[in-house]
Parts: C-alpha cells; structure tokens; sequence
C-alpha cells in the first residue's frame, strides 16, 4: 500500500484517552509526524465543518468541537486515511457498537455528537484538513486551556 498522510482530530471529552489513541494509533503501523493540544475558535469549528452547514447536527457538533482542547495530529503510513477510519469505527454510536465493537468510537463514543474521533474521509479532504491545522502561515490557534472546561 502506497504511504499516504491523513488528519486525526482526538475530540473534546476524551481527555483521560488521549494516550490510549495513540497507541492504538502506533500499533496500527500509523506514525504520528506533527501534533497540536489547541482549542478551536467558534469560527473555525463553522470552516471545519462547513460541509455539514444547515444540518440538523450541526448547532451541536460546532459547540461540542469548542467545548474542550482537543489534540490535532497529521498521521502517516500506508493507506493512513482508510487504516485510520478502520481504528476510529463508525460515525453513529450504535453502529459503532454493533459492527466494530474494538474500534475507538465503539469504546469511547458518548452520543454520535461525542464521538471521540474525526479522521479525514479522502485525500482531497486529508490534504485540506492537514492544511488547516498545519498549514496556514502565521496561524497559531489557540494553546491549549483548561479555564472553560468541565474536566478542571
Ligand atoms: O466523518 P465522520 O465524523 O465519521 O461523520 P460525518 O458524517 O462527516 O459527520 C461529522 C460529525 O458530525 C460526526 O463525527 C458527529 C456529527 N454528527 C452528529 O452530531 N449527529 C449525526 N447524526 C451525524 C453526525
Ligand atoms: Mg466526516
């Protein structure tokens, strides 16, 4: 399989897990080549995710994205975008239960909001991502804070 990189987001609410992702992630033949604690703005939740824009869903996955740090990571290895879709299960909690019961959204996924993961879907939306949290010049988000959060 050809080396190819992909974007993994570890999202608010699983801050206790943080290390467990990574090794899951190591183990899977995944190499993790840059890696960001940070807090989205409001407005970058909304670019994110601006393919979800007018969704029922999307209100609450833009506040759920804001609510906690989350870690960033650019991740590289074979087929990085599918190897790293296959560790993080399905979207719906349910699902995620039912057909891949050892994947990270089946261990960790709350609601199918809090669904612990995100991961790039292709590589137009890998190349795109990856830019987004390392590629912009200038662009230093927010440092990861604790002050707002629940976990505190
Ligand atoms: O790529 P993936 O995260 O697996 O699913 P998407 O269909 O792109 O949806 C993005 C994000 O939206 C999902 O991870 C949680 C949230 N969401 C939701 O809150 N409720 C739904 N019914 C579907 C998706
Ligand atoms: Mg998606």
């Amino acid at each position: 399989a050809q080396s190819e990189k992909t974007l993994a987001l570890i999202k608010p609410g699983m801050y206790d897990h943080i290390g467990q992702v990574m090794t899951e992630i190591a183990r899977a033949g995944l190499k993790i080549i840059r890696l960001q604690m940070l807090v989205l703005s409001r407005e970058d939740a909304m670019e994110f995710y601006a393919e979800h824009q007018g969704k029922p869903f999307f209100d609450n996955l833009v506040e759920m994205m804001i609510s906690e740090p989350i870690v960033a990571m650019e991740l590289m290895g074979p087929s990085a975008i599918s190897a790293w879709r296959r560790l993080m299960g399905p979207t719906e909690k349910d699902r995620a239960r039912m057909e891949a019961p050892n994947s990270i959204r089946a261990k960790f996924a709350r609601n199918n909001t809090y669904n612990a993961v995100h991961g790039s879907d292709s590589p137009a939306s890998a190349e795109r991502e990856i830019a987004f949290f390392f590629g912009r010049p200038g662009y230093f988000p927010t440092t990861a804070t604790f002050e707002k959060s629940s976990l505190v």
